[in-house]
């Protein structure tokens, strides 16, 4: 029986853009893509899941092009009020994108879960793979800097990354499950491959793996872990990371983060700029073009990422 199951992990801009490739190469169930929820906040009395909602916009083909964040031919009638009247403003809400805000507060009020949110919201904007959170309970990603703990949105889009990041926290994550679909299917024994989407590795992708028994399912689903790098040229794509990796005290390299992932990958998907640094990294690493400018970049990544863990699969 040939596994089938494509299970990738995701989260900000880069991870949704190789998600998209995923879903134009895979048959709709046989991807379910985890989003990373510790970007998570509550504003403007709002919960607000940026992650999921870049992972939803891209899949559905009506994300912003120009930032990869929010959605596109939008209005800003509401942060022009707001700011008018002296609210916060610094996060930026488009009408459109507000509508999704509400309705999921509204919901998850009435005590619906986010993966039964989100799931919904898929559905009407016709996503056919599945997108869930990686856990329906709370967890919050939290940057120290050299002013003490800040929330993660606000070092991220208040404060554009600026502050030194001594150290990273995702809060409430002992106490979180993995989101119960994701468990089923990592137990399942039908997993093709878990793809780690090139996002960055600390606001990401660790809140995933930090939550307890999601690395070990990983591990175990005997699926073969296949990541595409972030980092092109020792440069992050989009984000922080390459900053954050120094701050850390961290080699901002392909292979650096191939370290930060342990023992968890088989495969290692890096770009041609940084072939020459990856040559002592633990998986086995498969060298192409990484950056990923045109939805056919997108889809040739996702098929070389897929040919990778099939070949590590018949290695096995
Ligand atoms: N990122 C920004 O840099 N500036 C923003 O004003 C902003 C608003 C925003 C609204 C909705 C949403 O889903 C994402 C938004 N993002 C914004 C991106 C978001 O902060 C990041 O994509 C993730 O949290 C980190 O990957």
């Amino acid at each position: 029986m040939r596994k089938r199951l494509v299970v990738a992990l995701s989260g900000g801009v880069g991870g949704a853009k190789l998600a998209l490739g995923l879903s134009r190469v895979l048959p709709a169930d046989e991807l379910l893509v985890v989003a990373n929820t510790g970007d998570d906040f509550e504003h403007l009395g709002l919960s607000i899941s940026p992650d999921i909602d870049t992972l939803t916009y891209t899949l559905a083909g009506i994300d912003n092009p120009a930032t990869g964040w929010g959605r596109r031919d939008e209005t800003w009638s509401f942060m022009d009020s707001i700011g008018a009247l002296g609210g916060e403003d610094w996060f930026r809400l488009g009408d459109r994108d507000l509508a999704l805000h509400v309705e999921r507060t509204r919901r998850l009020r009435l005590g619906q879960t986010l993966s039964e949110v989100t799931s919904d919201i898929c559905r009407r904007l016709g996503i056919g793979a599945r997108v869930l959170p990686m856990s329906d309970d709370r967890v919050r990603t939290r940057v120290r800097s050299e002013r003490g703990w800040i929330d993660f949105q606000d070092y991220f889009v208040r404060q554009q990354c600026r502050p030194v990041v001594h150290e990273l926290a995702f809060d409430d994550v002992a106490l979180a499950r993995p989101q119960a679909e994701i468990a089923a299917a990592l137990r399942s024994g039908d997993v093709r491959a878990v793809i780690v989407c090139p996002s960055n590795p600390f606001i990401s992708v660790e809140p995933i793996l930090a939550i307890p028994g999601m690395r070990d399912a990983i591990k175990a689903s005997g699926a073969p872990v296949v990541a595409v790098s972030p980092i092109i040229g020792g440069q992050a794509v989009k984000g922080p990371t390459a900053k954050m990796m120094r701050e850390l005290g961290l080699e901002a390299s392909a292979a650096g983060v191939a370290a930060r992932y342990g023992d968890l990958l088989d495969g290692y998907i890096v770009d041609h700029a940084d072939a020459d640094g990856v040559g002592h990294v633990g998986p086995q690493v498969t060298i192409a073009k990484i950056l990923m400018k045109t939805l056919d970049d997108r889809e040739t990544l996702a098929r070389v990422t897929l040919d990778a863990a099939d070949a590590l699969a018949s290695q096995r």
